[in-house]
């Protein structure tokens, strides 16, 4: 066996102490039913959160017995985010915290007699002492911006304020280049402002709602499904492109089930028509807008019948779609969507999605996007942070430019050395991202790993990562904890607080608390001059006119907006954008200057080779990435997931449903487990789809181990998009096996 600096360690080998609580027990605890009136008498033990199960961060209630019983947990009615309603994942939060297989204690890898890595069981002085140690000798010998951090969730904030204390600014979450880092770059080269989260999309008003591939109903992003299913009931136009019949599809009026990564030449013909017929807001174009005349002349050959023979859909419906947003405008969204790192040249596809929506008059307007306005609440006091003289960034000179955060694939590069680039990146802090399963190329993630000098991981379960850390931190659950206030932007302004609602279970702790000792064994006290966060919290509410009293009380509290930010554009004021031109950008200066097309091409894609089918992945609305595959209450929905192949494949291929099949990517990789068949209509001949996040190859994860199979292993052809540095990931093509191959996977 090949040895390596960095073996993966079972952290199942250990006897990780402390009582748990059987799964049967657990699911007890979790699945009892409570009347109103129980519910009711439970009133006085109801602790304010706001959910971790993804990052819409739904406010919501815990209720507890009063002792460390977590009853349930419920949507705040006054939370914009959702309502008070939670979706099934943020009710099924309540495992996260019950899940027996939680990391319990600090983890420091070491070596036993006959020379194997192992972990032992440390305290948590022992853990940060080993900690600052390292990062101190990294700092002395490369310099403290050779430490990077990975985060993504709210420990982020702890996290990165220690990090930049420390005098580094490599910050990276996978939520940016791996997501939504195309379309925020599209949006600020457009609209001179990105999109943020939530989205401000006015769907509970819109008229008509087009969906490039954004899956609503199995992207489960509350208020936006509540919303859309209100705009279903007023009768709004949906209109779906999606190579596969999605839940959306099955709700729209059109459903264009588009050849996989041809969009880009359907979204230049439906610009080309709006133009073209005059379906376009003639007042806001001329008003608002810069290098109409310019887009006029670029899409005149951009005709449906050109789009027809790329993307398969029908010129008449074309045309008749385009006809639906200009009958619906101005409230009509084209949707933006939320993951789009598909094909490498996603920003410019975003670049399309934005200009139809200024031509469609869309942005500011109801129905379509509202202004959205959130608080800002001051840090507390601290010294200036160190001037960092190097980030990941000097690894790839004059790249990326205009990424406007810092890529997760870009500090992974940063770490691996090259003869072009001075590898700068020695340690890793890593926090509550499974970059094993998050970042594509697990061999590419798997070679920074082994140049690493330092790997600290910071999670609540014994994930693919945590297995590659030299020291494991146990973070206790969501549910368990202080954060910083929620201050999101929304059509109103609000704040939401989350504490603890029961004491941490085992040997974990919050990340607040960890960031803040690590500080002090660094030597970095003045950047934490609050003996508990509550005082931060206090200190910050009070700010801006609240308490951390008055918080715990109500939970969510809605603000004013300011008096200067209109929910919608005044018509008859000018309104000035934040680009160059001061104008939403049709034509792109700040594309322009740094050498990309100002206004975006179509570009064909490869296809399958023979044999072999695009690999489509996607949501399900119980899970949340790979986060849930081991949540006892989610794990009872659905516990692995299938593979969905067109009947006529699977004719072909001699498929049954529900046999169980081993898939292989165009370079040969083979999926670590089988996944179970799915024969269905709903997908295209030339693809297949799964959901993401199973797949577990920790035996530790009992419920999740060996469950169905993961996309993050098949994708190893990555397209990078050339303007801001995203993955493309849809460009990989796998083919069947049905009988176990003698090659084993990656993971
Ligand atoms: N192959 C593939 N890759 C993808 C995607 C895909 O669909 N397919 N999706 C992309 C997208 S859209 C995104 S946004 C990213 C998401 O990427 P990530 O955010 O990295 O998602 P997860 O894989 O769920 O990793 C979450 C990790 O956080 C841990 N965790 C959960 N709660 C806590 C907590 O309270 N504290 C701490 N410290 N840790 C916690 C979990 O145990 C898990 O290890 O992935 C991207 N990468
Ligand atoms: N339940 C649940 N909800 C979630 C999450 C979760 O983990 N679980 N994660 C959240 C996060 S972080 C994100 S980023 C979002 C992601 O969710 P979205 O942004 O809505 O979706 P995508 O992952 O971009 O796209 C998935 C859809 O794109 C389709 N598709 C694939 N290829 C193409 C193509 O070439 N063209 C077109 N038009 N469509 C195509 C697929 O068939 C699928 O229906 O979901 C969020 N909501
Ligand atoms: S959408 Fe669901 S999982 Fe996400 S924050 Fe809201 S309740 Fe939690
Ligand atoms: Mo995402």
């Amino acid at each position: 066996m090949k040895t390596s600096r960095r073996d993966f360690i079972k952290i199942s080998a250990l006897g990780l102490g402390a009582a748990t609580l059987s799964a049967s027990v657990a699911k007890a605890a979790t699945k009892s039913y409570f009347g109103t009136e129980r519910l009711n008498k439970l009133m006085t033990h109801r602790t304010p959160t706001y959910c971790e199960v993804c990052f819409w961060k739904c406010a919501g209630w815990t209720y507890t017995d009063g002792a460390d019983n977590i009853k349930k947990i419920i949507g705040h009615p006054d939370d914009p985010h959702c309502n008070g309603r939670l979706c099934p994942r943020g009710t099924g939060g309540v495992g996260m915290y019950h899940d027996e297989d939680r990391l319990k204690t600090p983890l420091i890898r070491v070596k036993d007699e006959n020379g194997n890595q192992t972990y032992r069981e440390a305290t948590w002085d022992e853990a940060f002492d080993k900690i600052a140690e390292n990062m101190q000798r990294i700092a002395k010998e490369h310099g403290p911006e050779c430490m990077a951090l990975f985060t993504h969730g709210s420990g982020g904030a702890f996290w990165g304020h220690l990090l930049k204390a420390y005098g580094s600014k490599n910050i990276a979450a996978p939520s940016y280049a791996q997501c939504r880092g195309p379309r925020e770059v599209a949006w600020i080269g457009t609209f001179g402002e990105g999109l943020g989260s939530p989205e401000p999309t006015d769907i509970r008003d819109t008229k008509c709602l087009v969906l490039i591939g954004s899956h609503i109903g199995e992207n489960m992003h509350n208020g936006q499904v509540q919303e859309m299913s209100d705009a279903i009931d007023k009768d709004a136009t949906i209109i779906t492109v999606d190579p596969r019949f999605s839940t959306a599809a099955s709700h729209s009026k059109y459903w264009l089930p588009i050849k996989p990564a041809t969009d880009i030449a359907l979204l230049l013909s439906w610009i080309h028509v709006l133009i073209k017929e005059g379906w376009y807001d003639k007042k806001y174009v001329e008003k608002n807008t810069y290098g109409f005349d310019q887009l006029k002349a670029h899409v005149k050959s951009y005709t449906p019948e050109w789009a027809y023979g790329i993307t398969t859909i029908k010129p008449d419906v074309i045309r008749k779609t385009a006809r639906e947003m200009y009958n619906a405008a101005p409230s009509v969204i084209v949707h933006p969507g939320r993951h789009v790192t598909w094909y490498g040249d996603d920003t410019q596809r975003l670049r399309a999605v934005a200009i139809l929506n200024a031509l469609l008059g869309s942005w500011g307007r109801r129905g379509g996007f509202y202004i959205g306005d959130g608080i800002s609440i001051p840090s507390f006091p601290h010294p200036e942070y160190p001037k960092p003289t190097r980030t990941w960034r000097d690894a790839m000179p004059g790249k990326f430019l205009l990424a406007d955060s810092a890529l997760a694939n870009g500090v992974c590069d940063a770490t691996i050395p090259s003869i072009e680039s001075d590898c700068s990146i020695k340690g890793w802090i890593v926090n509550g991202t499974n970059l094993i399963f998050t970042l594509p190329d697990i061999e590419n993630t798997k070679k920074a790993l082994q140049n690493l000098e330092f790997l600290v991981v910071v999670d609540t379960m014994p994930m693919e990562i945590t297995g590659y850390a030299d020291v494991v931190l146990p973070e206790c659950t969501y549910l368990e904890r202080y954060d910083s206030i929620r201050t999101s932007k929304h059509r109103e302004p609000t704040i939401a607080l989350r504490a603890p609602a029961v004491e941490p279970k085992y040997n974990s702790k919050p990340g607040w608390w960890m960031a803040k000792e690590l500080g002090h064994k660094l030597g970095l006290d003045d950047f934490f001059k609050y003996d508990h966060i509550e005082e931060v919290l206090d200190w910050q509410l009070k700010k801006v006119g609240s308490s951390l009293e008055e918080m715990k009380r109500i939970g969510v509290k809605k603000l004013e907006r300011d008096a200067y930010i209109p929910l919608y554009f005044n018509e008859n004021e000018d309104i000035g954008f934040f680009t160059n031109t001061g104008k939403i950008e049709l034509y792109s200066t700040s594309f322009a200057e740094e050498g990309f097309d100002p206004m975006p091409k179509y570009t064909a894609h490869p296809e399958p080779p023979e044999g072999y089918y695009r690999l489509n992945y996607g949501r399900a609305p119980m899970h949340t990435f790979s986060r849930t595959a081991n949540n006892p209450n989610l794990t009872d929905l659905m516990d692995e997931n299938s593979v969905w192949v067109n009947p006529k494949v699977a004719k072909l291929w001699g498929l049954k449903n529900d046999q169980r099949v081993w898939l292989e990517n165009q370079d040969g990789i083979v999926s670590s487990f089988s996944i179970k068949v799915r024969i269905t209509e709903r997908i295209r001949w030339d693809s297949v789809y799964m959901v993401h996040g199973f797949g577990h190859k920790n035996e530790k994860l009992t419920r999740a181990h060996g469950k169905g199979a993961s996309d993050s292993e098949l994708i190893s052809n990555v397209m990078v998009d050339p303007i801001m540095g995203g993955t493309g990931m849809r460009g990989n093509f796998v083919t069947f096996h049905v009988d176990k191959p003698e090659k084993g996977g990656l993971l």
